[in-house]
């Protein structure tokens, strides 16, 4: 037989679902499909299990959410017996965590590594999409569950020379797999986000000298991370089903911690600035939770952003170095706030400086410098620690295509549509996993990851007893969705800031609020209602139905 012939007998393999992507979202979706007899594959692009923690492991790079609380909660065997090292993990420890999962549940054989779903087209006749993967192979699936992540496609800036620099250049959310050594060496770092502000410090410690190109100016916090105590773990442990309860259905954010119950300014002076101090010395994300209006009332979040300017102004000596990293142009948090080890410090050593690069952009970069403002900032190493195209980045890297052939790039051309971020009308049987729409990164991932989890699995189970094979939004119900997202959005701070959740550090992407932010406990029990009234605001069909579905 030849290898043409041979090649169109073989029918592609099948699978009931593909799962795109082995961080913790497609992780867990893997034992949840498992455990319910549906056969699935997991496609990832890396070598290993982890998603963001497998490509971010840049130098200081650690989660910002307290160890006890970002960690599966699925297990109860799990989550007593792991034992995390400090308040914030390391990079390496919430790898090493990923792995154990892996291998725990073992995940592994259903996971290919090192291939990138490259194409999935819906065949509408037969409700079966088919998957093209990078290494040239096709396979069918009744359903595909996007698990890309909202923070995995590392952008590359589009600065005039960056590719004539003979340094190394190195990418935060793309590091090398082997140590970097910068001793020694003359280091550039652009940007000043999470990542930025994390690596810098460290990379300080090392380097003979860092120099950080700016421009934006960020609010951080610190993050005091220290060892954990056996009495702090007990204690998590001890206490797991309310804080894990507390986290699903009444924190904003999906973080265990005390709920404000007043504004800003229902306090006075004194008071407020007692509450802030306290808040600044126990370190960390909760800053923004001190009072309940800093996201909603300008003149309350001044009273924040006033409290953390005060403290640059009292860590960093040089006061001109002062003013630049003392952020003025946008509300606190409305960019995403960072979290820090030392970052404002750093700047009062001998071997780093800041440029600002605001004022005087980057002009270009030759093949031993950064030019900025006519000077030549002599590099022997480049770190851009410039971001992702967030939220949809990943997804728009897929080639999709659904109904009547329309790509979800084209219907996502002005800006992502979904209903509830779970899925998109004419793309049916295709899930998202924290999508533009749902809480996302707006929450502790995991557990939104495992609501939206549990969600679409629940709903598998739902199709099946109920012989349906088609599930697919409305447009309507996707539409009011849409306008609910963004009325909520416009009711807060966040827009008036170029974020990232706006898409602003993309150039031509939309200016959209990307994430929802009526938190996790109504976002939580929206869906559940909607499963609870038969899936309401989606289609669903039977195998005999689907031809009048598709012709309607
Ligand atoms: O990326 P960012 P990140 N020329 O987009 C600058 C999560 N995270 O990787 O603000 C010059 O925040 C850009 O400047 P500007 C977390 O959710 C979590 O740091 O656009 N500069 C900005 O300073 C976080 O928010 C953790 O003006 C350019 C920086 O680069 C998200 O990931 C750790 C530029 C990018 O900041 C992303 O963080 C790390 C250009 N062309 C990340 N383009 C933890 O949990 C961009 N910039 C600890």
């Amino acid at each position: 037989m030849s290898a043409q012939s041979a090649a169109a007998s073989t029918t592609p393999d099948h699978y009931d679902v593909v799962v795109v992507g082995a961080g913790f979202a497609g992780m867990y979706m893997l034992h949840r499909l498992r455990g319910l007899g549906f056969t699935a594959r997991v496609y990832e692009q890396g070598s290993g299990v982890g998603g963001t923690w497998y490509w971010n492991r840049y130098p200081g790079a650690r989660c910002d959410v307290e160890s006890m609380q970002y960690s599966y909660s699925f297990s109860e065997e799990l989550q007593q017996q792991w034992t995390w090292t400090e308040r914030y993990a390391p990079q390496p420890e919430i790898l090493q965590y990923a792995n154990h999962v892996a291998d725990r549940f073992d995940l592994r054989r259903d996971i290919q590594f090192d291939t990138r779903v490259a194409r999935a087209v819906f065949d509408e006749r037969g409700n079966i999409w088919s998957v093209t993967t990078s290494d040239g192979k096709t396979v069918t699936a009744r359903f595909v569950v996007l698990a890309t992540g909202c923070l995995s496609n590392a952008r590359k800036p589009d600065i005039k020379g960056l590719d004539r620099f003979t340094g190394k250049i190195y990418h935060t959310g793309h590091w090398p797999h082997e140590p970097v050594d910068f001793t020694g060496q003359r280091v550039g770092v652009i940007g000043t986000g999470s990542s930025g502000i994390q690596s810098v410090p460290v990379i300080a410690e090392q380097a003979r000298h860092v120099t950080v190109f700016q421009r934006t100016a960020q609010f951080s916090i610190p993050a005091r991370n220290a060892e954990l105590t056996d009495e702090e773990r007990n204690w998590f442990r001890a206490n797991y089903p309310e804080v894990r309860r507390f986290a699903r259905e009444e924190a904003k954010n999906g973080i265990y911690t005390e709920i404000p119950d007043r504004g800003a300014l229902d306090d006075g002076d004194n008071e407020r600035r007692a509450k802030f101090e306290a808040r600044w010395q126990r370190g960390g994300l909760t800053f923004m939770s001190a009072y309940n209006n800093l996201a909603l009332d300008k003149a309350a979040n001044d009273t924040a952003a006033n409290f953390v300017r005060g403290k640059i102004a009292e860590i960093v000596k040089d006061s001109a170095t002062a003013k630049l990293l003392t952020p003025i142009s946008y509300p606190i948090g409305t960019k995403r706030i960072c979290i820090d080890t030392d970052y404002f410090a750093t700047f009062n050593r001998p071997n780093v400086t800041l440029v600002d690069i605001k004022t005087n952009p980057i002009e270009e970069i030759t093949e031993t410098a950064v030019r900025s403002g006519g000077e030549d900032y002599e590099l022997d190493a480049l770190v851009l620690a410039t971001g992702f195209d967030a939220m949809t980045g990943s997804v728009a890297k897929i080639d999709i295509s659904g109904r009547g052939g329309q790509t979800l790039n084209q219907k996502w051309a002005e800006g992502p549509r979904t209903y509830l971020g779970l899925m998109t009308s004419g793309f049916p049987n295709l899930f998202v996993i924290t999508g533009p729409g749902s809480p996302s990164v707006l929450s502790n991932m995991i557990v939104s990851i495992e609501q939206h989890v549990d969600w679409i699995s629940d709903c598998l189970a739902y199709m099946r007893a109920n012989a349906l094979e088609m599930m697919e939004a409305e447009r309507a119900a996707e539409d009011k969705w849409v306008a609910h997202v963004n009325e909520v959005a416009s009711a807060t701070l966040y827009p008036q800031a170029d974020s990232w959740y706006m898409g602003a550090n993309i150039p031509g992407k939309p200016r959209i609020f990307m994430p929802y932010i009526g938190g996790v406990g109504p976002y939580r029990q929206i869906c559940n209602e909607v499963a609870a009234k038969g899936y309401e605001g989606f289609v669903m069909a039977g195998a005999e139905q689907k031809r009048k579905v598709a012709m309607s």
